[in-house]
């Protein structure tokens, strides 16, 4: 944790600074310096995406909003459905429309995220996965909503046809559209190790299958944006690295201290040295120490708030995302070496190169048949996760951060209960 810790206490600083300059001293932060949790655009404070127009450095230099994008996208097809509507057509047969340029909107967002994978030379999505995928929300039944993927029948290894699906409610937003690229991720995973025998038909850790579309999304670059139509062109200049650079790290480094406190809370449950009469004290002074959030008022032990998160009652351990997190910058940098790619690393796409997608395949198709710190040599040269390249990809707005930050009083101080819960990683 150390290695992200001053990129992170950066971007804290400056995005607290943004939120007191937008609701005032007493409002835009809590006391100690830390950010008020309901203004942090999203549940649980683990990506703050969503704090976009207060945080954009640079106004003009490339608009980055892809939600407004795909909302006109999105309007676009409803506009195309109702013109199929006769005159005078019932509220019912609207709906349908409606419902009908919903799910239209949502396959042509997952499409797109298809083409990026087959772009590598991977192969198109089985018709399986588009018959039997959720995309939106069903009307006859409770599902949940969280974006899952699946493997319903190992398919591969024998000639049999896989049955790959995703679980999701799709709405026309950048953080849905991103999430279709995670969770193909997985799906390719699937495909590709499933020639393996079955027991070797995984990741090679859990932080590997997190990872794998969340490289992808780094390879997203706002030249790819432009290219499908998300974004306008923009003249590269210093101003627009910024941009495109605050907009990964307010969802990838904003998500660092979260994606490590949740194990920390449950091993704590686990291990009993968090109590059940201190369940909700104990998750708000991890929230403290690690993110530098807190609730804006008493959040007591008739709450539960951990229960929100939902891992923490499906029982799915959180430490992969965090691994993820570093390893996408390393199989990044991995594949963009491949590429033959020399300039700066976050100046990198890896989009349509057959080598990279090769490669790519390569470390896929090895699944668990090997230790995991041997199928990272074969991408990335190392056997150890390192947040080397993440620090790399990072500079330009380290530095930015740094400068913008300059007389300001960084940091927090989490309640002195907390420090003493939390030991250093
Ligand atoms: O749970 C997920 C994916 C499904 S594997 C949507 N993620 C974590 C979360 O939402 O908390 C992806 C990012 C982190
Ligand atoms: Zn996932």
């Amino acid at each position: 944790g150390g290695q992200v810790k001053p990129l992170y206490d950066q971007l804290h600083c400056y995005t607290r600074s943004k939120l007191v300059a937008e609701y005032g001293t007493d409002k835009g932060q809590v006391e100690g310096g830390l950010i008020p949790a309901h203004l942090a655009g999203n549940m649980w404070q683990q990506d703050w995406s969503n704090l976009w127009d207060m945080v954009e450095p640079y106004k003009g230099a490339g608009s980055l909003d892809i939600t407004a994008s795909l909302q006109k996208q999105h309007q676009a097809n409803l506009s195309r459905e109702q013109a199929r509507l006769p005159a005078g057509a019932s509220t019912e047969e609207r709906f349908k429309a409606q419902r009908a340029a919903e799910l239209k909107t949502a396959q042509d967002m997952t499409r797109q995220a298809e083409q990026f994978y087959t772009g590598l030379g991977m192969p198109a999505l089985p018709d399986s996965y588009w018959a039997n995928t959720q995309f939106i929300k069903p009307m006859d039944r409770n599902v949940v909503c969280h974006a899952s993927a699946w493997d319903m029948n190992m398919g591969g290894e024998d000639g049999k046809s896989p049955d790959v699906r995703t679980k999701m409610c799709i709405t026309p937003t950048e953080e849905n559209f991103t999430t279709i690229y995670h969770e193909l991720g997985h799906i390719y995973y699937d495909l590709a190790y499933n020639v393996q025998p079955p027991l070797f038909q995984n990741g090679a850790n859990d932080g590997f299958h997190e990872a794998i579309g969340d490289t992808i999304v780094l390879a997203m670059t706002p030249k790819y944006l432009n290219s499908i139509g998300l974004v306008e062109a923009t003249a590269e200049s210093h101003q627009a690295t910024i941009n495109a650079q605050m907009r990964t790290a307010m969802s990838g480094v904003s998500f660092l201290p979260f994606g490590l406190l949740i194990d920390r809370w449950r091993w704590g449950v686990f291990d009993g040295s968090i109590s059940p009469d201190n369940y909700n004290k104990a998750w708000w002074d991890l929230k403290a120490t690690y993110q530098g959030v807190a609730p804006a008022s008493v959040r007591g032990e008739e709450f539960f708030d951990a229960g929100a998160k939902y891992h923490v009652p499906g029982n799915t351990p959180y430490l992969r995302y965090f691994l993820a997190r570093i390893y996408q910058y390393q199989f990044y940098k991995g594949l963009c070496d491949t590429a033959g790619f020399t300039g700066p690393l976050h100046e990198c796409s890896f989009y349509g190169n057959e080598a990279a997608g090769k490669k790519f395949w390569a470390l896929l198709g090895k699944g668990a048949s090997q230790p995991w710190q041997a199928t990272l040599k074969e991408v990335t040269g190392s056997e150890q996760l390192d947040a080397g390249p993440l620090m790399e990809y990072f500079a330009p707005l380290q530095q930015w951060l740094a400068e913008q930050n300059a007389g300001q009083t960084c940091g927090w101080s989490a309640p002195a209960t907390a420090t003493a819960a939390a030991t250093q990683p």
